[in-house]
């Protein structure tokens, strides 16, 4: 295998050096076993076919590998792949000004397409925390969320076109970065979200934007989870949100403690909204904020002054994930229709209490589009491997509460090793069943992210 590999990319892109493995092996997830038989680093699309030929006639499965900031094991070998690295295709390749679109390779980190699109006076509006090392492939793969869904929606929304490179090796292009295409099945959106297992994404048309106007960024302080709906919808009802998150107040001693920050507000608070919205609606928002005071709903706020003020608010949000990575967090991304959120987390508070009594859980996330992520960490006197069998047996009692409001298991972080097994708590049985007629038909030879997403129905070759 390693040398056949070589063959095609030449000795010095193809490495099984110790440390190379490890790191390319993993992404941000840490308890899976990280055991990769080698990683390659293509150039070229023909490159990449020629890859994804040699490992269906010599039988060994492919991992996709982008920046490796997943959370749901996604990129992770553990069984001897090879790690397919898009580090080396990292070009932005043309810009249409009238389409406004950016054709790019599927390695360009989120990142630079921000600052691509703000060279061109536009805007690419998908945003995370970890849009300095992800990549678009990545981002594809897993139709990455983020901090301003509630106003632009997710990767989905800003493909105009793909080129993958599909399990058998065939290069198809995908929509070509048409508005409108009314020929049939629109097979760019089998691949966005389709976490590497149906082949690889190698290009992507994103359409960019208008920049919005500047934005001013609040934080308020709440007492009960159950008021935050109400916030949401009255702050809404004066003012365009571009984002509308929330966290708890173990979340921000946490990220406090972890950064060096300020607490955001004088008192402290079980929860709190933190809210970005244009700079026009100022007024506004500041009646919703006095309107909100007078129910009740909130107990205090603060509004950013200066950019440089909204980026401290922001990164009390933002560095959550970081300060609790040492506590080994076992993670739940889950969704359901924003009208369900205060019943649905209130169902969740109860079972958590009976659930988890003696575990901390670190609630934040983006509330105003229905996702919210429950960080259970680790108590110190527990082994990762211990937490995560706890956590693996009661999780489907979190589950069935998502399940019986029709919601999502994985919101935004993808399915990989870590939601797999419990896909049939948001697809139903004969939506697994297609999903794996559509693998079939794409990779018939399971040589593409095996064992990932679907039901691990013994069909890869490596072992
Ligand atoms: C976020 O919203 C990310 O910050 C990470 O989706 C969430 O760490 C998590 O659970
Ligand atoms: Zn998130």
């Amino acid at each position: 295998m390693i040398e056949r590999l070589k063959e095609v990319l030449g000795p010095r892109r193809v490495t099984t050096a110790r440390d190379d493995l490890d790191n390319w092996g993993r992404d941000w997830t840490r308890t899976f076993v990280v055991a990769p038989g080698a990683v390659v680093f293509p150039e070229t699309v023909p490159e990449v076919v020629a890859i994804t030929r040699l490992a269906n006639e010599e039988g060994f499965a492919l991992v996709p590998s982008g920046g490796r900031t997943g959370l749901s094991g996604g990129a992770v070998a553990s069984r001897g792949e090879v790690v397919v690295s898009f580090d080396r295709m990292n070009r932005i390749l043309d810009f249409n000004a009238a389409d406004r679109v950016v054709r790019c390779q599927a390695g360009v980190v989120t990142a630079a397409v921000h600052a691509f699109a703000q060279d061109k006076g536009l805007y690419y509006p998908v945003d995370f925390s970890s849009s300095g090392s992800s990549q678009i492939g990545g981002n594809v793969a897993t139709n990455a969320g983020g901090i301003n869904v509630i106003r632009y929606g997710m990767t989905r929304d800003w493909v105009a076109g793909l080129t993958v490179v599909t399990g058998t090796g065939e290069v198809l292009e995908l929509n070509r970065a048409l508005v409108k295409n009314a020929t049939g099945y629109d097979l760019r959106h089998l691949f966005i979200g389709s976490e590497g297992t149906l082949g690889f994404v190698v290009e992507a048309e994103l359409r960019l934007t208008e920049r919005p106007a500047p934005s001013r960024v609040m934080v308020l302080g709440l007492d009960r989870m159950k008021d935050i709906l109400s916030v949401l919808t009255r702050f809404q009802a004066g003012a365009t949100l571009s984002a509308f998150e929330f966290f708890s107040e173990l979340a921000v001693e946490r990220v406090t403690r972890h950064r060096s920050l300020a607490r955001p507000l004088g008192s402290s608070s079980a929860f709190y909204a933190l809210l970005e919205f244009d700079g026009d609606d100022e007024s506004a928002a500041l009646a919703a904020f006095e309107d909100a005071l007078a129910a009740g709903w909130v107990s205090d706020g603060v509004m950013s002054q200066s950019d440089a003020q909204a980026r401290a608010l922001w990164a009390l949000r933002e560095g959550i994930t970081e300060s609790i990575a040492p506590e080994t967090p076992y993670k739940n991304d889950l969704a359901v229709r924003i009208a369900d959120v205060p019943g649905f987390l209130d169902d969740v508070d109860q079972a958590v209490g009976r659930l988890y009594p003696d575990l901390e859980i670190c609630w934040f996330g983006h509330i105003g589009d229905g996702n919210v992520h429950l960080n259970i960490l680790k108590p110190p006197g527990l082994t990762a491997g211990d937490f995560y069998a706890r956590c693996d047996a009661i999780s489907p009692e979190l589950f069935k509460l998502v399940s019986s409001r029709g919601g999502s298991i994985s919101a935004e972080h993808g399915v990989g090793l870590l939601k797999r097994d419990f896909l049939k708590f948001s697809r139903s049985a004969a939506e697994i069943e297609i999903m794996c007629a559509v693998k079939d038909a794409l990779d018939p030879n399971g040589v593409m992210n095996p064992g990932k997403l679907l039901p691990d129905r013994g069909r890869e070759r490596v072992q």
